[in-house]
């Protein structure tokens, strides 16, 4: 496979200014028939080069040229495109070629769910469905006629609907129309026998659109929560960001096969069935959450990517980083506000942090791919909103929106640059980001080392701040970032100190060279620092607090999400120490502050229960290893198992206390206050059970029992999985599994539930699963649950010292790879991370990894992941 470089693009030698599409469906056999409006690119510069067209697996028919049918001779086809030599700069192209929606497990391009045909375009997916310059600054407007037998009655492509009718005797047909020009990635079509759930919103304009959600009949009970994200969703972005709906109808179609979350096609939006379909007796209110998040992002999109959208995919992050940062604060807006930090920075730090650390490391801006799926990255997502949530706070909400308003206003209609956003964002508020900018280029995750001294005669207090960055194999060298760093500062009795003569007692502070002092002055007393406040950019923080400083800052932060860090850093140390003495052969004991914080949280009515619950847990092993330089996964599990059986036996009758007063009977909804309360309740379950007495496993067999909702069902099963005794554990297990079957949402979760067990999920009882009749190797949900569960959440298991783990995947990997080169790529990236492991363990990870290098022919994706990962 070729890599393709960012530094090589260069405009489309031809435009495409109307594709007309025709589609007779039948899963074998599918005909399309394109018609396309082709112009030559004055931009591109003289002479008429041959045409080039995108096409992978594809049955050519014919090529016709402003109606005049080429012969073989005069065209050439390659395995990945088409060549038409041409010699007028205006003409109409038509081809015809056929595809095999059934056969196509890939999931890309045209494919069959469960009988419903559906397409996935993005990133080159179009390129498997007709030929085409399959790439997104080639924007042309569609129309699009589906013909289909009977039995499939609703047909769905993007934009209005303009026309529809028979089509034989046993065939109907639907055209339609989208007034809006868009890059193929973002064309979408259904076809299926699904029902509909339908409402409307009025538009800040007075408009009507019709709002439905398609899914099949056993699911349309399951689209309420949806359809008020949605509502909410577009309400939202008229109110913050000032965009409007600019169709009469936005359709959301519900799918069971996909293989990412979802897809935000103009006006027919894709979901993966699990992040769009929920009741209160079927869903955990992480997927309420979940769902309302991506119904969002998808929606925003629509500004925000199809509106304006990408020149390029090296530009990925253009869209993905803002929409990220849109839905972040959307969560944010509607839920609650630290809770959603703490969880968006705990993913970031745990996963895409350790992939800046690996072998597949790139910036938000990568320079170069071979296969653009491997770069739907958290890099791309996470770091990328967090880069938007810098330029936000360094412009503050009012300058932000002047940026993006300029922004949107200035290539409405366009493919643009990440340069093209960050340009909008100066020119709006007549700042220079020049410095800035380095964040799209620059590889790894720095590191502030921060040193303190307080000089009591003067007053002065002295922040020295170091910035650094490790360098990948890539990168030369790494310039200093400007870097948005938030403090605040308590004083000895825990109150916050003014930092200025206005009494702001809290400031930004502008890092922007190797290293720099900061000074404050007229303070009485040294202060305790409280760095970073609010995760103020994407960077390590090393600072030397002592536990007793931690544990003040738990009691007395006014950040909350610096109580949180504190904890999470006391919680560190503590754990660091157990693996220590478990290395020396030494009696383990916990720490007494970790204890003390846990307890002081506990008894705290005051608190907060969403960030009671976010506090009292601990670290994952994932985390804990991110945190080590080298990783000692034997150690992390044992101080984890230690800890935690610890922190329950010392504090029972507090979480039994908890426990009761949260484990009311009302009615389930997933607003932030009860979800929080939830959370809180059924974290009290799994430390009671950790405690493994009769008494607690009791409570969760009496939760299991008799919950109402699934968030309780689900929490009380995880308790027993984990440490129920093994008849009451697998009597659970087949329980749930028999009332539940039917229903794809939960037995996914059932699975997952299983394959995640450090106890439950061993390797022999996961190779069961995978024989198990509801698991699917062609369904991605299902072997994300099973395989990605198992690799990237069952720590224990997974890292067994004989490296069985390392190879069952790289067994799994290689099966997959020939169905679905896609989430191959993703399943093998828990072994590709060899390097931070020592001795025998890194050995076996990368005799697994060469395992997948030697087995076959690898699909591009699959090949990228590996070979880089080895190299
Ligand atoms: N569907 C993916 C997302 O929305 C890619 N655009 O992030
Ligand atoms: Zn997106």
């Amino acid at each position: 496979p070729k890599t393709i470089y960012l530094k090589d693009y260069r405009v489309p030698d031809y435009l495409v200014d109307t594709t007309d599409l025709w589609f007779e469906l039948d899963p074998k056999a599918t005909l399309v028939k394109s018609r396309l409006k082709v112009r030559r690119n004055q931009a591109a510069g003289v002479g008429l080069p041959p045409l080039l067209l995108d096409g992978v697996e594809l049955e050519l028919l014919s090529v016709t040229l402003d109606g005049i049918l080429l012969s073989p001779a005069g065209y050439r086809e390659f395995p990945e495109g088409l060549s038409i030599p041409v010699d007028r700069a205006e003409f109409l192209l038509e081809i015809q070629n056929r595809i095999n929606p059934e056969d196509n497990t890939s999931l890309e391009g045209l494919y069959l769910s469960n009988g419903m045909y559906c397409t996935q375009c993005e990133a080159e997916g179009f390129r498997k469905i007709t030929f085409y310059p399959d790439r997104p600054d080639v924007m042309s407007k569609f129309t699009t006629t589906i013909v289909a037998p009977t039995d499939h009655p609703v047909l769905l492509s993007n934009g209005n609907e303009i026309e529809r009718g028979n089509y034989g005797a046993d065939r109907q047909f639907v055209t339609w129309e989208d007034p809006f020009a868009k890059p193929a990635y973002l064309f979408a079509l259904v076809a299926g026998d699904l029902e509909q759930v339908e409402d409307s919103f009025m538009t800040v304009s007075g408009r009507t659109v019709k709002l439905q959600i398609f899914t099949e009949t056993k699911n349309v009970g399951k689209c309420d929560h949806a359809m008020r994200s949605l509502k909410s969703a577009m309400r939202w972005d008229e109110e913050v960001y000032g965009r409007e709906y600019d169709l009469d109808i936005f359709m959301v179609v519900a799918v069971d096969h996909f293989n990412m979350g979802a897809m935000e096609n103009k006006g027919l939006n894709i979901f993966n069935s699990a992040c769009v379909l929920a009741s209160p007796e079927t869903a955990t209110d992480s997927a309420f959450q979940r769902i309302e998040s991506i119904v969002g992002h998808e929606y925003f999109h629509n500004w925000s990517g199809n509106r304006v959208t990408c020149r390029d995919w090296f530009q990925l992050s253009l869209k993905e980083g803002f929409t990220v940062f849109r839905d972040a604060e959307f969560s944010a807006d509607l839920n609650s506000r630290a809770v959603k930090r703490i969880e968006d920075v705990s993913l970031l730090r745990t996963n895409q942090f350790s992939e800046d650390a690996g072998p597949m490391a790139h910036s938000i801006r990568p320079d170069s791919y071979m296969e653009i799926s491997n770069f739907y990255t958290l890099t791309i997502y996470e770091k990328g909103a967090e880069v938007v949530r810098m330029i936000h706070t360094l412009l503050g909400e009012k300058g932000f929106r002047k940026g993006s308003d300029l922004y949107f206003k200035r290539h409405d209609g366009c493919a643009v640059t990440c340069e093209d956003f960050v340009k909008a964002m100066e020119d709006a508020n007549q700042v220079s980001l020049t410095q800035f900018r380095r964040w799209y280029s620059q590889v790894g995750t720095p590191v502030l080392d921060v040193k303190d001294h307080f000089d009591e005669t003067q007053g002065v207090y002295q922040l020295t701040v170091r910035q650094s960055c490790p360098l990948s194999e890539k990168q030369e060298e790494n310039l200093p970032l400007h870097i948005p760093f938030r403090v605040g500062m308590l004083d000895s009795t825990g109150k916050e100190i003014s930092l200025n003569e206005q009494g702001l007692t809290e400031t930004i502070l502008h890092v922007n060279g190797t290293e720099q002092i900061f000074e404050f002055f007229g303070l009485k007393e040294k202060p305790l620092p409280s760095l970073l406040r609010g995760f103020s950019a994407p960077v390590k923080v090393h600072y030397s607090y002592s536990n007793e400083q931690l544990l003040f800052l738990i009691r007395n932060d006014t950040d909350t999400f610096n109580r949180w860090e504190a904890s999470q850093r006391l919680a560190l140390n503590s754990l660091a120490e157990l693996q220590e003495a478990y290395r020396k052969g030494e009696p383990l004991q916990l720490r007494s502050e970790l204890i003390d914080a846990y307890r002081g949280v506990l008894k705290d009515r005051g608190l907060d229960p969403a960030l009671s619950a976010e506090i009292l847990q601990l670290p994952s092993e994932q985390f804990v290893a991110e945190e080590s330089v080298f990783i000692d996964s034997e150690a992390t599990v044992v101080a984890l198992e230690f800890a935690r059986k610890a922190i329950a036996e010392e504090l029972a009758d507090e979480f039994i206390r908890c426990y009761c007063e949260l484990n009311s009977q009302k009615s389930y909804s997933p607003d932030a206050k009860d979800i929080a309360e939830r959370r809180l309740k059924n974290i009290c379950l799994s430390y009671l059970c950790a405690t493994e007495t009769q008494e607690a496993l009791d409570m969760a067999q009496n939760q299991f029992d008799s919950a109402s909702n699934m968030t309780d069902s689900a929490a009380a099963l995880t308790a027993l999985i984990n440490y129920a005794g093994d008849s009451q554990a697998e009597n659970s297990i087949a329980q749930f599994y028999t009332r539940w079957q039917e229903d794809a949402q939960v037995i996914e979760l059932w699975l997952s539930q299983q394959s995640c067990s450090p106890k439950r999920g061993t390797l022999k009882n996961i190779r069961a699963l995978i024989e198990h009749p509801a698991f699917e190797m062609t369904n991605p949900n299902k072997v994300r649950s099973v395989i990605g569960g198992f690799a990237n959440r069952n720590f224990k298991q997974f890292h067994k010292n004989d490296g069985s783990g390392f190879e069952f995947v790289a067994d799994q990997v290689i099966a997959l790879d020939k169905l679905n080169p896609q989430i191959a790529a993703r399943m093998v990236i828990p072994i590709t991370r060899w390097r931070k492991y020592t001795g025998a363990h890194a050995e076996e990870m990368q005799m697994a990894l060469q395992k997948v290098a030697d087995s076959h022919v690898l699909s591009k994706d699959l090949f990228e992941v590996v070979s880089k990962s080895l190299g």
